[in-house]
């Protein structure tokens, strides 16, 4: 949980590091099944604590370039290199580099009064954090452009008509426990093979497809190796329900 609900999650340098700490956290834990992203408060993140950087400034200058290599970039890497499922709870406005690690993340439980505000333009600044990667390919070049032009803000609803998020909840709360459930449902399910889907479908993203049946066979080899797997197979045989160890 992002916790600076009085800044309305805005990102500082020890946030961020914590951030990545938990996530290498969760990639080494095989009891860690899947995980969840969210706000504390009403806010799930503001993006880069904007007084940070007016505080950098007075201070000679800061180089935006290190700054996102060092804070930013590790953490989006973390979230799409984790090979559990990550869930973003978007429990209400995530703007700037927030809206970029809710993107980041493989699904979106959003709350009815969230928005996605892409901040960006507003300070005179680009789409950063890998947000000109995620939002183009869910919305298409034409309405990403449009959005990131007017500095503009998207709907909870506008959301889920446009496929960037696959569930809506009614406030905040509802929204955490939604996205908790669903961690718990996917905690359950064959995790390993959850993992190489996530990794066959990034990598699918700029291949061929030649390339991607290559790949697909590649990982299908280990998962056709897994314990689970072959639970899967005997769960079926036996007409009972799976049960998954993540193996
Ligand atoms: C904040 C912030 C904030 C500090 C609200 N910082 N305090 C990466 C690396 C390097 C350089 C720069 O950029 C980046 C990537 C980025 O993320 S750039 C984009 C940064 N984010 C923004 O520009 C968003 C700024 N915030 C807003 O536009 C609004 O606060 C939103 C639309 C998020 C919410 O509006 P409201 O619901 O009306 O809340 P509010 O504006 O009243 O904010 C509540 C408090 O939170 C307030 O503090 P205060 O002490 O007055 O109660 C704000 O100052 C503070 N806050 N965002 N990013």
């Amino acid at each position: 949980t992002l916790n600076r609900p009085d800044k309305l999650n805005a990102l500082t340098d020890e946030m961020l590091a914590a951030l990545g700490k938990a996530l290498s956290g969760a990639a080494r834990n095989a009891d860690v099944r899947a995980v969840v992203l969210t706000g504390a408060g009403r806010a799930f993140c503001a993006g880069q604590d904007l007084g940070a950087v007016a505080d950098r400034d007075e201070e000679g200058g800061m180089s935006f370039r290190a700054h996102l290599e060092h804070a930013y970039h590790p953490v989006i890497r973390r979230i799409v290199g984790l090979e559990k499922p990550v869930i973003a709870a978007v429990n209400g406005v995530a703007a700037g580099a927030g809206a970029s690690l809710a993107l980041a993340c493989d699904l979106r439980v959003v709350a009815e009064q969230a928005s996605f505000v892409t901040a960006f333009a507003k300070v005179g600044l680009v789409p950063d954090s890998g947000s000109t990667y995620f939002l183009p390919r869910m919305l298409g070049l034409a309405r990403a452009y449009e959005i990131y032009a007017k500095g503009g803000r998207f709907s909870a609803q506008q959301a889920v008509d446009w496929g960037v998020v696959n569930e809506v909840a009614p406030d905040g709360d509802a929204c955490r426990e939604a996205a908790l459930s669903m961690a718990a449902t996917l905690a359950q399910a064959p995790t390993k093979a959850l993992g190489l889907t996530k990794r066959a479908m990034r990598r699918a993203m700029d291949r061929s497809l030649e390339e991607t049946l290559d790949y697909e066979a590649h990982l299908q080899q280990i998962a056709g190796e897994t314990a689970d797997h072959k639970e899967g197979i005997s769960a079926f045989l036996e007409k009972r329900p799976p049960r998954f160890e993540g193996r």
